[in-house]
């Protein structure tokens, strides 16, 4: 009897590390809270992750900015601390300066021009940049962020109501450089700290999509008209840390991706119902949206196209040419 049970005890010494080297758990971090569309769709990839490998690989999903604000988690990344991220690409440019011509105001004409570019070469070819970039970070796939539009406390209508306000803009001299050029006077700051900085009149406005400016509560800090500029539409990036990439079997790797652009898909979905659900949800909340023609802010970026885009004036064109 004793020594059955002394042969039980060395089989769970034994079993036990081998079960608990065996399970890879990928930490995956976002801004956005729980049920938001690119949280969603980064849980069931895990799903069908650790279906497909029977519990070997899972992904343990840290949403609502819980692990840092966006720039601090693309750090936490870069170093393997972070091993899954969704992010927009707006603050990848520091980083990656190649993919800042996706980050250009209006570069693309609408949110399926942006869907078409990066579903075909162009936005593998994007991919590959970031994955071959000295920025240690593995570009999976692409999320919908749909288009950016300004909210403000003061109801904007052209470039030069925007004279004396502060806007907040994402981390990215780019974006603070669109601003200026809109009429405004662009800050940069976290995702984190735009309520608060509404609220004790640091800035006077800021800008995003509607799903955004409904989950982060900002039209209740005071932002209350939202003007249809749509001057920018940022995918979204999935991104693996190449320190956690590495690790992974050629196999493993494969399947990580494989899943990774189903998710892109799922998430384009979730992202279509949430902008129709968010949209009347501010309306309901009394949020004026504010229909314009926005040539003249299209007219005032001009330069900053000019700027950063001298370098990638042939991408700029191929990106045009997709219909
Ligand atoms: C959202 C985007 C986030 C974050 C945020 C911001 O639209 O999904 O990843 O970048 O904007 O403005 O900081």
């Amino acid at each position: 009897m004793k020594f059955r049970h002394a042969l039980a005890a060395v089989a769970i010494a034994v079993s036990a590390p081998t079960a608990a080297l065996a399970q890879t758990v990928l930490k995956a971090a976002d801004v956005h809270p729980p049920g938001y569309p690119t949280v969603v769709a980064v849980e069931n990839m895990g799903k069908k992750l650790e279906a497909a490998t029977n519990g070997r690989l899972k992904i343990q999903m840290f949403p609502g900015s819980v692990l840092g604000g966006e720039k601090e988690m693309i750090e936490q990344t870069q170093v393997g601390a972070i091993q899954i991220l969704r992010t927009s690409l707006g603050p990848i440019g520091p980083v990656v300066p190649e993919v800042n011509v996706f980050n250009m105001p209006f570069v693309f004409r609408d949110p399926a021009h942006m869907r078409a570019v990066v579903d075909g070469p162009i936005g593998q070819e994007l991919l590959d940049k970031v994955s071959a970039s000295p920025a240690r970070l593995i570009g999976l796939a692409w999320m919908d962020g749909g288009s950016r539009s300004l909210y403000t406390k003061k109801a904007v209508r052209k470039p030069e109501d925007l004279k004396g306000q502060k806007i907040r803009m994402m981390g990215n001299p780019l974006f603070v450089d669109t601003m200026n050029a809109m009429g405004g006077n662009g800050i940069s700051m976290g995702y984190g700290e735009v309520f608060t900085a509404l609220q004790t009149g640091v800035i006077d406005g800021a800008e995003n999509n509607p799903p955004s400016l409904y989950t982060a509560n900002h039209f209740k800090a005071g932002a209350r008209y939202y003007t249809q500029t749509n001057h920018l539409i940022i995918p979204e990036i999935l991104v693996m840390s190449k320190v956690a990439w590495d690790k992974l079997s050629p196999a493993d790797q494969a399947l990580v991706q494989k899943l990774a652009r189903e998710a892109q898909l799922e998430q384009r979905k979730l992202w279509d119902a949430a902008v129709a659900d968010y949209t009347a949800k501010l309306k309901a909340e009394g949020v004026e949206f504010i229909v314009i023609d926005n040539k003249p802010f299209y007219d005032a970026t001009a330069p900053v196209r000019a700027k950063y885009g001298a370098q990638n004036a042939e991408l700029m064109k191929r990106i045009a040419d997709v219909k």
